[in-house]
């Protein structure tokens, strides 16, 4: 049963971190784009693993294996009923979103031809480029580049020219972790379909912000790290759809993902475990799947509907700093703001926000050609979660203006 009402205070609570100070002011933490802080409960469970049911998965006719056995692929399946895959064996675990990425260009990649071309966007993490970059030079592949907007919205007519028959996977971010950006996806899939390539969502600033149904989708493959949403590091998802994952080489050899091994020939295990040779983050996976349970208690329309509230009040003030530019003004954005200032280096106000307790990112946040787009070195990023609060961007906001003076 979901609690439909928000109550921020209730949400804050259950993140210990939010507690704590930083250069002897109370924690900000606008840096959720980088990674999320976690709930209690995920941080419990990965304590009660250790303390009390460690053990190897798939292997043991022990109890405690069979215990981990079990919360591992339950797991499985709640993170499966989250994105609204048809099967749990379509559910690859995999090291983060970086290393989903990986096991596309890698297995799927296997299987273009000389010649065929693979579609990116300009606004790509740097996870969603040089994996493409790599196959395309190992396989003499093509690599195409979909041009923005300077509002930072994908141009769609440019998109529309690109594709062609010759296009066999448009590989994109559903949300830009620099811009905030919310690609019209839908539209990008059913299009890309329409010449039969294949779709991989980047979902790394998707899916901790609002629901994911990969099948209304309809994409191919939906990638996503643990620690983004409010699970631990070293774990993330590969989703895919089963006939396509069924149709691709594995990506690694090891232990696990075999049927049979002789010197002569190796036979593969069915899905998931094709795709996931060797001892997995077993405390990570239990509990990612212990964080897709704390998203379950909360009412999502609530959540969504408090993060436009926190991204309209931080741009309404951003907007009143004089010399204070934000990239990245699409229509549809998630809680992601980039901002620069006339004459001041990004580095030197997240320099001194840190000193007044507050968290963000400067820099090329990984996107280097999206900064060479808007001929900048970077930006300061501040991107929010369901636990900040409107108190909280007034505290950035005077604390960048006291920067901001310093700095002048
Ligand atoms: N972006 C940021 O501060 P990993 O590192 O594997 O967990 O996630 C990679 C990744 C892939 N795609 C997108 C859209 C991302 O934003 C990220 C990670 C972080 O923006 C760290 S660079």
């Amino acid at each position: 049963m979901k609690d439909l009402s928000f109550s921020i205070d209730e949400i804050r609570s259950q993140f210990p971190i939010l507690k704590r100070t930083v250069n002897g002011k109370k924690l900000v933490y606008f840096d959720n784009g980088a990674s999320s802080q976690k709930p209690q409960c995920v941080i419990d469970i990965i304590n009660n693993y250790y303390c009390n049911e460690n053990a190897n998965i798939h292997r043991g006719v022990h109890f405690l294996s069979q215990e981990a056995t079990t919360n591992y692929e339950n797991a499985r399946e709640t993170i499966q009923h989250y994105i609204h895959a048809k099967e749990s064996c379509e559910i690859i675990f995999t090291r983060g979103g970086t290393d989903s990425i990986n096991l596309v260009a890698t297995s799927f990649g296997e299987t273009l031809q000389k010649g065929d071309e693979i579609l990116i966007s300009f606004m790509e993490h740097h996870s969603n480029i040089v994996p493409w970059q790599m196959l395309c030079e190992r396989k003499e592949l093509v690599l195409k580049v979909i041009p923005i907007h300077s509002t930072g919205e994908l141009n769609i007519e440019a998109f529309e020219n690109l594709l062609s028959e010759k296009t066999k996977l448009l590989a994109i971010t559903h949300v830009s972790n620099t811009l905030g950006t919310i690609n019209p996806v839908n539209y990008l899939i059913k299009k890309a379909h329409t010449v039969g390539a294949k779709v991989l969502l980047d979902g790394a600033q998707s899916i901790q912000h609002f629901p994911i149904n990969v099948q209304e989708l309809d994409c191919d493959f939906f990638a996503f790290s643990g620690h983004k949403v409010f699970g631990p590091t070293g774990v993330g998802v590969l989703y895919g759809k089963k006939e396509l994952l069924e149709s691709i080489p594995p990506y690694q050899g090891g232990g696990d993902m075999i049927s049979k091994v002789t010197f002569d020939k190796t036979t593969y295990n069915e899905l998931p475990h094709k795709f996931e040779a060797g001892t997995p983050h077993i405390s990570g996976g239990i509990a990612l799947g212990k964080a897709f349970e704390f998203l379950n208690n909360l009412d999502s329309e609530a959540v969504i509907q408090h993060e436009r509230a926190l991204l309209a009040y931080a741009e309404e003030k951003l907007m009143q700093i004089d010399g204070l530019k934000i990239i990245g003004n699409s229509k549809h954005k998630a809680s992601v703001i980039s901002f620069i200032i006339d004459g001041i280096h990004p580095f030197d106000v997240g320099t001194l926000l840190d000193k007044q307790g507050i968290a963000v990112r400067t820099g090329h946040h990984c996107t280097q050609p999206l900064m060479d787009f808007f001929q900048i070195p970077g930006t300061i990023r501040a991107s929010f979660a369901m636990y900040n609060t409107l108190e909280e961007i007034d505290i950035f906001i005077a604390a960048l203006q006291r920067s901001i003076d310093m700095l002048k």
